[in-house]
């Protein structure tokens, strides 16, 4: 393929970057910033292509899933986020544990995975999830149950003056089985204090999710890119999900999550470009040598561009959903869930072989 020649690749500046992703070299922080800056996304989208391709073939993975959201009151009150109500707020909402049920039973699946996620509420208390995640345990045996972010078993802990340990050893017990990678955001202090100043820090996110980790349960982990932060940041942030991974080997699949500005009280000079957007997940691809999965969420991404992402690095197209409020209040375009035969055939157009896959990505 003329994209790999080495002549090609030295006038871009990336000779180095191309031989050591042909031989399976790890890249450096500086192999980072180089491929975010070559003019060329195609380039840098090829090389992803090729590191996907080697672990995945022409594999593109979905999954039945159900997306639930239990509140959108939070105390946080992230400047990027278009979804949180303070408490007491018009359109604010708790969802009753029958409620939970019923959202799930209304939408008739036999979901795989069971994602629920939600706001950090001032007063929900530990007890309200326990029962939550047995309830659905017990009539959904086949799901994977994916709940709360990092961020979210860190406010549970100081609401009930435990540590975040004790917190998930319980929520294991009624029945979870993998944390969601949300609330990464990025990780650089400079960064996080503007976009997040009261959420859990980068240093506590990281040890929830090692702690996780050392419980026997799999999580996902994210970055939230364009908007304040620079490609330094990016690269620091996939960096030291790296460095994570290598301590303990639990995060299954990155989901990168392009920032979507409507009813955002983060005004940006200039918004991502598609083609950012690509370059961005297929540097991703590339950073994380020792995470197996990248997620192309075609909530945030849209549905075209979720398929072009499977040719820029991206193996996995998330599921069914069903609904989903955090993107679509943030003005996400994309419809509300897909059918299973919706999803292989998006999944078909871009000629990968569609693969339905359970919450651990196990093929079924
Ligand atoms: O943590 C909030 C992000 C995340 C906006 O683990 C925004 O499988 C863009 O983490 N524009 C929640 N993004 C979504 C998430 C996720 C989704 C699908 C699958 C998985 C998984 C995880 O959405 C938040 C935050 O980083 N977010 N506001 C916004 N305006
Ligand atoms: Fe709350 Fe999550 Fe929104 Fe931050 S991103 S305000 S933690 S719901």
């Amino acid at each position: 393929m003329q994209l790999f020649k080495s002549d090609y690749y030295k006038t871009m500046g990336l000779a180095a970057v191309r031989d050591k992703v042909m031989d399976g070299e790890r890249l450096s922080f500086e192999d980072g910033e180089r491929l975010f800056d070559c003019p060329e996304p195609l380039a840098v989208g090829a090389l992803a292509h090729h590191a996907r391709t080697r672990l995945h073939g022409d594999k593109a993975f979905y999954v039945v899933n159900q997306h639930v959201n239990y509140t959108n009151v939070c105390v946080n009150g992230c400047v990027f986020c278009a979804y949180q109500r303070e408490e007491g707020q018009s359109g604010g909402f708790v969802l009753t544990r029958e409620d939970v049920l019923a959202q799930l039973a209304d939408a008739s699946l036999e979901p795989r995975e069971i994602h629920i996620v939600g706001g950090c509420h001032p007063r929900l208390p530990l007890a309200y999830f326990e029962e939550i995640l047995a309830a659905i345990r017990e009539r959904y045996p086949q799901a994977v149950l994916k709940c709360f972010t990092a961020v979210e078993i860190s406010h549970f802990a100081s609401l009930e003056g435990i540590t975040t340990g004790e917190v998930l050893t319980r929520l294991k017990v009624a029945g979870l089985d993998m944390l969601p990678g949300g609330g990464a955001e990025i990780f650089r202090p400079a960064i996080r204090e503007q976009l997040c100043p009261r959420k859990a820090t980068a240093d506590q996110w990281l040890a929830v999710h090692e702690e996780a980790h050392g419980l026997g349960l799999k999580t996902n982990c994210t970055m939230l890119f364009g908007h304040i932060e620079s490609h330094a940041d990016r690269v620091d942030h996939l960096i030291r999900l790296r460095e994570s991974q290598d301590r303990g080997r639990g995060y299954t699949c990155f989901i990168p999550l392009p920032f979507l500005t409507e009813n955002s009280k983060l005004s940006i000079d200039s918004p991502l470009t598609g083609l950012e957007e690509l370059k961005t997940i297929a540097v991703s691809r590339l950073m994380l040598d020792n995470i197996p999965h990248i997620k192309a969420y075609w909530v945030m991404l849209g549905v075209k561009q979720a398929q072009a992402a499977l040719k820029f690095g991206a193996d996995d197209f998330d599921g069914t959903v069903v609904e989903e409020k955090i993107g679509h209040e943030a003005g996400a375009t994309s419809r509300q869930g897909m059918t299973r035969i919706e999803l292989e055939e998006m999944i078909r157009g871009c000629r990968c072989t569609p693969i339905e896959r359970d919450g651990y990505f196990n093929e079924v």
